[in-house]
């Protein structure tokens, strides 16, 4: 069975859900909600990582994630943390996470790799090209599928590098990451070339701006929701280990639509 990894965002600046989980308590609630759609591992974040974001402080990032990992990984839930920074990743395993999901490959903090080696957690490596708020100066690839596999491959060996066991690494090509909407199709459609570098692939298309190429700038978050579970399962498909959610009920709909395909 695929993973079903869903957002919790504790940020009150996330594009795509606006800040309505920005006390504890209602991201926790958030968080028991979609697993009880489905989810199989949440992913706690503090800080909107969509274009143009401003970043926060570490100290405000932990206040907004610990007690929600802490929660959420008390239930028993497996949980991640949606994180760059080396600190906030220690201490969020130390309250419970065993994912660090990390954007930017361990690009962005030196220290991260590290810090995931020593503590034995799983972590995400997503392909990055630079910091949200001018990401898309870098939008420039020979081949975007064979350029992404390349430049992960380079952020597993710094990870092993640092002492993470590989089996310990997901990779995730990082749609939207300093990628335009063509380049974001290419990948998926070439998503073989991530998948053939032998580890666990988790992809993440959720409410992203892409999806208005064929749905429209105007469509509802329903209606890119629908298109998210097209896209997942789809992912799921072509090999990808897990995929990173919104809304988790109308994704794991989808996948049991194509597991009965399948049959
Ligand atoms: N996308 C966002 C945030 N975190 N993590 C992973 N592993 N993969 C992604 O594609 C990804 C991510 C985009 O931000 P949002 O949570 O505000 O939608």
């Amino acid at each position: 069975m695929i993973e079903i990894m869903g957002v919790v965002n504790a940020t009150p600046d996330s594009f795509s859900d606006g800040g309505e989980h920005a006390d504890p308590a209602s991201a926790v609630a958030h968080g028991r909600l979609l697993v009880s759609e489905g989810a199989t591992i949440l992913d706690v974040g503090g800080e909107s990582t969509r274009p143009g974001a401003q970043p926060v402080g570490v100290e405000e990032e932990l206040r907004r994630v610990l007690p929600v990992v802490e929660r959420l990984a008390g239930d028993g839930s497996v949980v991640s943390v949606d994180t760059y920074r080396a600190e906030t990743a220690e201490r969020a395993v130390a309250s419970g996470a065993r994912i660090v999901n990390d954007v930017s490959g361990g690009l962005a903090d030196p220290r991260l790799l590290r810090v995931v080696a020593e503590s034995g957690a799983e972590v995400v490596l997503g392909h990055w090209r630079g910091p949200s708020a001018d990401m898309y100066a870098s939008a420039a690839y020979g081949d975007v599928a064979g350029d992404v596999a390349r430049e992960l491959r380079q952020r597993v060996d710094a990870a092993c590098e640092a002492g993470v066991d590989a089996a310990r690494i997901i990779l995730d090509p990082g749609i939207g990451f300093a990628k335009t909407a063509e380049q974001n199709w290419l990948l998926l459609r070439e998503l073989d070339a991530v998948i053939g570098l032998g580890l666990r692939v988790l992809v993440g298309t959720s409410r992203k701006r892409f999806l208005a190429g064929p749905l429209g700038e105007e469509a509802s978050r329903e209606r890119r929701d629908l298109a998210t579970a097209v896209t997942s399962t789809l992912a799921q498909r072509a090999g990808a280990w897990g995929v990173r959610v919104h809304d988790a009920g109308s994704t794991r709909d989808a996948l049991a639509v194509l597991d009965a395909w399948d049959g």
